[in-house]
């Protein structure tokens, strides 16, 4: 029971009944939830035990146990296709940590999951939350025939269901699968994701700005001025802003879910069209932002509507409350360089 008495509602419990709202739901969705979730327990039990590892056995080396210490994303990467093989629903995964399709036993499977499976990984030596993205499509193709990496180029918008793991505090997982957001925490000690939140929504404007600033001086006109528009002081619009920046995008994102503001990953002289890639961190936070009533653009244009060429293709982001994201889109259409011909 929680402090107000009612019956704690378990992951699983939340999936199906959420399919019965779906009278003709075979109940695949469900069960490639349902794996996610598991996938999420055991990379959440390896990421909480990785600094007893780091102390016991380096990476690449046997810990005391004579485990090989494999590398966490490596780990987790490998979790994410173990648990999405268990069903025959999903046919192909993209994941960050392969370059290439990876074509799962059942080539009938009706679904392709893109993933990131532990993002913001370089933070783990020192302690900062991390997390896991998904996002899931229905293949173009019919089941019965082989599936293509055509199957997996779909614009955002054909997102079926997508979310994220973070591993913090607490282990929390968010997901949409178009109606609503809703967010669990994990309880380790029973191995059991609970229902926190089951219709999160993200405030229409917030006291946070979320970007790398140590690139300041390769932004776009418009992105600098619209910096120091969050650095002014103005009460009505809770200016100044404070800056909070974790440089792990789910743990950057989580908190603008929840406390509202902007996060951004822009183009840089580094990164000529950002760094964060389209199909599998940025359109899934996209359609969990966009679901909890906030926005995600490119700058110009809504993520979910950019038109993917390539599985791995990177995109600049703005992504955040609404009225956020569009103050900050109408300085840099104000202060739009034109290209000198
Ligand atoms: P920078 C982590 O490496 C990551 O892919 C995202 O999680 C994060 O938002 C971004 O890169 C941080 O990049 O250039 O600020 O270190």
């Amino acid at each position: 029971m929680n402090q107000k008495n009612e019956r704690l509602i378990t992951l699983e419990e939340f999936i199906i009944s959420a399919q019965n709202r779906f009278p003709g739901a075979t109940g695949e969705l469900s069960q490639l939830l349902r794996d996610i979730g598991l996938a999420a327990k055991i990379i959440s039990r390896e990421v909480n035990k990785a600094g007893i590892t780091n102390i016991l056995g380096f990476e690449g080396s046997e810990n005391v146990h004579g485990e090989r210490v494999k590398k966490l994303d490596v780990f987790s990467n490998e979790q994410m296709i173990s648990a999405l093989s268990r069903s025959n629903n999903v046919c192909m995964i993209i994941s960050e940590e392969s370059d290439g399709i990876i074509r799962l036993k059942s080539s009938s499977g009706k679904y392709i999951v893109y993933t990131d499976p532990l993002d913001g990984s370089s933070n783990i030596d020192v302690n900062v939350s991390i997390g896991t993205i998904f996002s899931v499509y229905v293949r173009k193709s019919h089941r019965a025939d082989y599936p293509t990496i055509d199957d997996a180029i779909q614009d955002g918008l054909s997102q079926v269901a997508a979310g994220y793991v973070i591993y913090g505090s607490s282990t929390m997982l968010a997901y949409t699968t178009g109606l609503g957001v809703s967010t669990f925490t994990l309880d380790p000690s029973i191995g059991e994701f609970f229902l926190a939140d089951q219709d999160v929504k993200i405030p229409k404007m917030g006291p946070f700005y979320s970007i790398n600033e140590g690139s300041y001086n390769s932004w776009e006109q418009g992105l600098k001025k619209y910096v120091k528009y969050c650095q002014e002081e103005d009460k009505e619009t809770m200016r100044p802003y404070s800056a909070r920046y974790i440089g792990s995008m789910v743990a950057d994102v989580h908190r603008i879910l929840l406390k509202g503001g902007i996060f951004i990953y822009p183009r840089s002289k580094s990164y000529p069209n950002g760094k964060l890639r389209l199909m599998y961190e940025c359109n899934p936070l996209a359609f969990i932002i966009e679901q909890a009533g906030g926005k995600a653009s490119d700058g110009l244009k809504r993520i979910l509507e950019v038109k993917p060429t390539d599985i791995h293709q990177r995109c600049p982001i703005f992504i955040g409350s609404k009225e956020n994201v569009e103050m900050a889109e109408k300085f840099l259409k104000e202060y739009k360089e034109v290209p000198v011909s």
